[in-house]
């Protein structure tokens, strides 16, 4: 189900914790060590992997980088939403089974990273492979009066006395709101864009997320115990998922900005409800524009991975890492073009048998890393090198390795 990887190149001495920008703003050592865990929220398998998820597997990609050269005990943890309304959407609009459909893009994705050199998580799960586990934790929030049932009567559901849709309390945790700060107006706006039921009768609170729903006619459905048969809600999985790879607390929740808010805010409080965990720090990568807008399978303003079969995917990391992780920019032809370039000058200054010394290389790249991902900088300081003449042999061999390492980059 994941992916091959070639072995990370060991570099000498050790790289920095890098200072990661937290949701709130605020800039935070992404961990503290001997381990590190990241749970970075994986693909909904209904269509090909475009530019903008691989700007952000690819940045969350080189925060783990950056922690094995730290000599930390890296653990990272995905999941597959291979059970969500848009991929249900499209199977019943195109005519698959939803089985099928989510198969195929996974499997694609699978061979994009690979393609791409991100590494494959250590623990890697589908929604539809822990549904037990999910409905369990369902139940645990409505015995813990952190949930409550809605009837489905009405609203397509089987009237079964007792049972309904389950939500969650949101009144039950005064943390919740916490990662994103965001004022009420702008949380109801964004729950109703991105997948939310405000206006759903019955809620006590019009964001309180759903955890688990009943089973409707020609949708998959899974036993759930006490909950009757169903599905489960979206944020709960990742947090399931998330507990099962890395345990209660973890360092880092990574994601695209699109997911703050409702998402993150939602599987975070969730997390502190089921398990009383907490994440040190939730990072988000900025969203990637192409003719104007957000790339999304929505809109279908996509620049796909399979398009640019034609080009070294070392081009396409470098086109990703020349923008800051954090901000949000648009694809272009121009960018990839100088990627590419970028790309030659580097393989032809390794190439050669001597170049300038390369420990002092290597210390800015860490530094650059270490604040805040900052590949830029670091782009530009092996563009600098590249650029210089010298006479040391093993120059060369260890600004490969050092792209390999901490870059993805192989040269
Ligand atoms: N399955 C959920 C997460 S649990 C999901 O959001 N899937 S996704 O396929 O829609 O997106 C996968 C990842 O790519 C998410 O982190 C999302 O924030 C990110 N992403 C999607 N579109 C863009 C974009 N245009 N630019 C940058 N990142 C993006
Ligand atoms: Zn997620």
């Amino acid at each position: 189900m994941t992916w091959p990887t070639s072995p990370v190149p060991r570099l000498p001495g050790r790289g920095e914790v890098v200072r990661l920008r937290d949701a709130s703003g605020e800039v935070r050592l992404s961990a503290e060590g001997p381990a590190a865990g990241m749970y970075v929220c994986g693909i909904t398998p209904y269509d090909s992997t475009h530019m903008g998820h691989v700007a952000t597997y690819v940045a969350f990609d080189v925060l783990r980088r950056a922690w094995l050269d730290a000599g930390l005990k890296v653990r990272v943890t995905s999941n597959v939403t291979d059970v969500d309304d848009p991929l249900l959407e499209r199977a019943h609009a195109t005519g698959v089974s939803w089985e099928h459909l989510a198969a195929e893009h996974e499997a694609r994705f699978a061979r994009d990273m690979a393609a791409l050199s991100v590494l494959p998580p250590d623990t890697y799960l589908r929604v539809s492979d822990v549904v037990p586990q999910v409905a369990e934790a369902v139940a645990a929030m409505l015995d813990a009066g952190a949930a409550y049932r809605v009837p489905t009567a009405g609203v397509g559901g089987p009237d079964v006395e007792g049972l309904g849709d389950v939500y969650a309390d949101l009144a039950a945790d005064p943390a919740f709101g916490s990662v994103s700060g965001l004022d009420d107006a702008t949380m109801r706006a964004l729950f109703a864009e991105r997948g939310g039921d405000p206006d759903r009768p019955g809620k006590r609170g019009p964001l309180d997320p759903l955890l688990w729903r009943r089973e409707r006619p020609g949708e998959p459905a899974w036993d759930g115990g006490r909950l009757g048969r169903g599905r489960p809600g979206w944020h709960v999985e990742c947090a399931v998922i998330a507990a099962q790879g890395l345990g209660p607390s973890f360092d880092v929740q990574a994601g695209g900005s699109d997911l703050l808010f409702p998402h993150h805010e939602m599987s975070c409080s969730h997390t502190r409800m089921l398990y009383g965990g907490r994440v040190r720090v939730h990072a988000h990568a900025g969203m990637v524009a192409y003719a104007g807008h957000k790339m999304s399978k929505s809109l279908g303003n996509l620049v796909l991975v399979g398009d640019l079969e034609h080009i070294d995917p070392a081009a396409v990391r470098l086109t990703v890492l020349a923008a800051h992780y954090s901000s949000d920019w648009e694809w272009t032809d121009a960018r990839l073009t100088t990627g590419q370039a970028r790309l030659a000058r580097w393989r032809a200054a390794t190439a050669r048998t001597s170049g300038p010394a390369a420990a002092p290389l290597l210390d800015q790249v860490r530094a650059a890393l270490a604040r805040d991902l900052d590949t830029p900088a670091a782009l530009e300081a092996l563009d600098t090198w590249v650029a210089t003449d010298g006479d040391d042999h093993d120059a060369p061999a260890l600004v490969r390795a050092l792209t390999d390492a901490l870059l993805g980059v192989r040269l």
